[in-house]
């Protein structure tokens, strides 16, 4: 498969042939589509406004029993930060873009909401929801503070509210890794990755897993997957077509 990298230019007119002739475009999105909106992505986060946490320690179900407080106010923070922020160019681009394509199936692993802020009709959200939390202990949905009323700045430890029904500690609503993706929605966007004929892959370093099976399992259907990312990832070396910039530089081009 010819892969094209392309720092300024404008699309390959095979790529833009492609996307207007598709049947089912997939899109997998990542922390990378929502970093020009502020909110820093889990790679930036180690040297940013999340440095001194480590997300994949703190994103633990294991972390939350042993520090609901710190856990809890880390979410908490996250969610107030993700509230006073704006789906970007980018997050409406691919709204936009359910417009011009006969099928388009969004998967995000992102938590914030932003893609059905910028009014993508259906998001399947692999790894849940900032906005959803739910009881640890009897799953009963918690609907969270809008705006957040309870959060202490930047992340100090805040104990979680209790359940409604039965005073259980009220957890995150994100999928914590070494959790279970909710079965469902893995379900639609699996099936979705052996229907599509073209793939978009859009902010992701793919290395998160199963999320990151999304593009393999269309590539090895012959499907041309897209990749568009600032920097090097795993997927450099399979994708059929390689733009090398940020999600709000190519996106909107897209749509013009
Ligand atoms: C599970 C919610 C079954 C929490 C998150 C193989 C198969 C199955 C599981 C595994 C496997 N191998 C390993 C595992 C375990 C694990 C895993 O993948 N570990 C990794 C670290 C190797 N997976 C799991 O545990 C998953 N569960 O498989 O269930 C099971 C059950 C029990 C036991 C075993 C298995 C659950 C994973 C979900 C974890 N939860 N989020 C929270 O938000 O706090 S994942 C979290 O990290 C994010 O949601 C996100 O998905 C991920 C980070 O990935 P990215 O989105 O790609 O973000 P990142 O910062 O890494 O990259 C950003 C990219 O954007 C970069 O490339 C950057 O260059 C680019 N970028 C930056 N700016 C821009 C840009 N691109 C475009 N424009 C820009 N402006
Ligand atoms: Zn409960």
């Amino acid at each position: 498969m010819p892969t094209s990298s392309l720092e300024t230019e404008p699309y390959p007119s095979e790529l833009l042939t492609r996307l207007c002739t598709c049947r089912h475009l997939l899109v997998l999105t990542g922390a990378g589509v929502s970093q020009e909106s502020g909110i820093p992505t889990f790679r930036d986060a180690l040297d940013g406004l999340w440095g001194r946490f480590d997300p994949a320690q703190l994103a633990t179900p294991e972390a939350f029993d042993a520090d609901p407080a710190l856990i809890w106010g880390w979410y908490a923070w996250r969610r107030a930060q993700v509230l006073l922020c704006e789906p970007n160019p980018a997050h409406r681009a691919i709204a936009a873009l359910a417009d011009r394509v006969p099928r388009l199936t969004l998967v995000t692993q992102n938590v914030d909401g932003l893609h059905q802020r910028a009014g993508s009709p259906a998001v399947l959200e692999l790894h849940r929801s900032l906005h959803r939390p739910y009881c640890r202990d009897c799953g009963y949905p918690h609907i969270p503070a809008d705006p957040p009323c309870d959060v202490a700045l930047d992340g100090a430890p805040l104990p979680p509210p209790r359940c409604e029904r039965c005073r259980g500690p009220v957890r995150p609503g994100v999928v914590w890794f070494g959790e279970s993706l909710p079965a469902d929605v893995w379900e639609a966007a699996e099936t979705a990755a052996w229907d599509c004929d073209l793939v978009l892959v859009v902010g992701t370093s793919a290395l998160v897993y199963p999320a990151a099976e999304l593009p393999l399992t269309a590539l090895g259907r012959g499907v041309a997957v897209v990749q568009i990312n600032p920097d090097r990832t795993d997927l450099d070396d399979l994708a059929t077509f390689r733009l090398r910039g940020t999600a709000a530089r190519f996106l909107p081009e897209l749509v013009q």
